[in-house]
C-alpha cells in the first residue's frame, strides 16, 4: 500500500519540469535555467532515494514474508504439540491419579522413610566401619614401619624363650630333688613307723601280762571300754587279777563296782576273812574285798555312788565325794565326805544322830569280829549277819539279809522297806 502511494506522487512532477524547459528560451548562466537544474538534480537524488528506499521495502516485504511463514509454521508446529497434549492428556491424568494415591499411602511412606533412614544409618556406619578399618590399616602400616618396635618385641621373645628354658631344667632339677626328698622321707618315715609299731605292741603286751596299768574300771574307760560288764583288774600292781564288774554309763563311766547285789543267791553273812578277800561274782552278786577297796582308795582321792534300784524299777542314788577305806591293821576304818547328792538322802555321813548311825570314822565289823561302837555286835545282831562299818549301829546297811524281816534300816529314812530292794550297787572312782 505505502510503495503505490509513492509512486503516485513523484512520477507527474518530474514530467512537468523536463516540458517547461523544452517550451521556453535557452539561456545557460538564467535563473529560470538555473533552477531547473537545481530541480533535476534534486529529482535524481530523490530517484536515487527512492531507488534504494523501494529496494529496503522490497527487502523488508520480503522478511515479513518470512516471518508470516514462520508464524504460520509456529502455528501449526503449536497445533500439532496442542493435539499430541489433547492426546497424552489421559496417561496424564492416571499417572497423576496414580502419584496421589502413592502419596495417601502413608503406610508406603513410612516404610520408605524407615528403610531409608536404615540405609542411612546404614551408610553411617559402614563409613564408620571404613573409617576404622582405614585407621587400623594406618596403624598397621605404622606398626610395621617401626622396626625398633618390632626389634623390641624380637627380643623380649628371645628372652623369654631363655629365661622359660631356663625355669624348665631349675624346675625339673627342684622335681628330682623333692621326688628323692620324698622318697628318703617316706623310707624313713616307714622305718619310724615300723619301730613304732613294735614298741607299742611289745608295750601292749607287757601291760597286759602284767596288768600294771590297769588298776581299776576307770583305766578300763580311759582305754576305750565303753561297755558295762565284767572286768579284769590288777589293783596291786602285779600278777594278781581281780575280776570286777565295771559301770561304764553311769555319770560318765568308770565306775568300780565295790558291791553288788541282784539277787539273794550270794550271801553276805560272811567271816572277817571273806571280807577281807572278797566273794561272791562278779556278773551276779558279789563283795570285791576290803584289801582290794584300801589298795583302790589309798593313792587317790575316790568317790562313791550308791545306787538302790526298787522293785517299781525306781533308780535312787546317793553321791559322795569323798570315800576311802585304810587297810586291815586299822580295821578298814571308813572314810567319807561330802557333799552328799542325790535321791536316796544322806544315810551314812550325817544323819541327825552322830552318836548312833554316823558311819565316817567307823572301824569295819564282820559277824566274827565286833569292831563297832555298841555293847553288842551289830554284824551279828540281825539274824543273818553282815559285814558292815557300824557305829551304834546305823542308818544305812546294803549287805544285811537279803528279803528278810531281819534286814532292817538298808536306807533310813527312805528305804523302811528292805523286801522292796531289787539291787544295790555301790561304786567308786578314783578322782
Ligand atoms: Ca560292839
Amino acid at each position: 500500500m505505502m510503495f503505490s502511494i509513492l509512486l503516485l506522487i513523484f512520477v507527474p512532477k518530474s514530467e512537468a519540469k523536463t516540458g517547461s524547459l523544452l517550451t521556453g528560451t535557452y539561456d545557460p548562466n538564467s535563473t529560470a535555467l538555473i533552477n531547473e537544474r537545481r530541480d533535476i538534480q534534486e529529482i535524481d537524488v530523490l530517484r536515487q532515494i527512492i531507488n534504494q528506499e523501494t529496494l529496503i521495502c522490497l527487502a523488508v516485504v520480503k522478511d515479513v514474508k518470512a516471518v508470516v511463514d514462520d508464524v504460520s509454521s509456529v502455528k501449526r508446529s503449536m497445533e500439532s504439540t496442542v493435539t499430541i497434549v489433547s492426546s497424552l492428556q489421559p496417561a496424564l491424568n492416571t499417572l497423576k491419579r496414580q502419584v496421589d494415591f502413592l502419596i495417601r499411602d502413608n503406610t508406603l511412606a513410612q516404610n520408605v522413610k524407615s528403610l531409608k533412614s536404615h540405609v542411612d544409618i546404614l551408610l553411617i556406619q559402614d563409613k564408620i566401619s571404613a573409617q576404622k578399618i582405614e585407621n587400623l590399616e594406618r596403624r598397621v602400616d605404622t606398626l610395621s614401619k617401626d622396626n625398633a618396635l618390632q626389634q623390641t618385641v624380637d627380643t623380649l621373645k628371645t628372652r623369654v624363650n631363655s629365661l622359660s628354658r631356663k625355669q624348665r631344667r631349675k624346675n625339673k632339677k627342684i622335681v628330682m630333688i623333692c621326688e628323692k626328698t620324698i622318697q628318703e622321707t617316706e623310707q624313713k618315715f616307714n622305718r619310724n613307723i615300723a619301730e613304732i609299731y613294735e614298741l607299742l605292741k611289745n608295750r601292749t603286751l607287757q601291760i597286759v601280762k602284767k596288768g600294771s596299768k590297769i588298776t581299776d574300771c576307770k583305766d578300763h574307760y580311759l582305754q576305750g571300754q565303753t561297755q558295762s560288764g565284767v572286768y579284769e583288774i590288777y589293783p596291786f600292781h602285779n600278777e594278781s587279777q581281780v575280776s570286777v564288774y565295771c559301770d561304764m554309763e553311769t555319770e560318765g563311766g568308770g565306775w568300780t563296782a565295790i558291791q553288788k547285789r541282784v539277787s539273794g543267791s550270794v550271801s553276805f553273812n560272811r567271816t572277817w576273812a571273806e571280807y577281807k578277800n572278797g566273794f561272791g561274782t562278779p556278773n551276779d552278786s558279789y563283795w570285791i574285798g576290803n584289801d582290794v577297796i584300801h589298795q583302790l582308795t589309798k593313792r587317790s582321792n575316790s568317790s562313791l555312788y550308791v545306787s538302790i534300784t526298787l522293785q517299781n524299777g525306781r533308780p535312787l542314788y546317793e553321791f559322795y565325794l569323798q570315800f576311802s577305806v585304810s587297810d586291815e591293821k586299822d580295821n578298814y576304818k571308813l572314810f567319807l565326805g561330802g557333799p552328799a547328792t542325790g535321791t536316796l538322802g544322806d544315810s551314812m555321813l550325817d544323819t541327825g544322830y552322830p552318836n548312833y548311825s554316823d558311819l565316817s570314822g567307823m572301824s569295819f565289823s564282820s559277824p566274827d569280829k565286833d569292831n563297832d561302837r555298841w555293847s553288842g555286835n551289830c554284824a551279828a545282831f540281825y539274824g543273818k549277819g553282815g559285814g558292815w562299818w557300824f557305829n551304834r549301829c546305823h542308818g544305812a546297811f546294803l549287805n544285811g539279809p537279803w528279803s528278810s524281816a531281819y534286814w532292817y534300816r538298808a536306807w533310813y529314812p527312805t528305804i523302811q522297806r528292805e523286801s522292796m530292794v531289787t539291787e544295790t550297787m555301790m561304786l567308786i572312782r578314783r578322782h
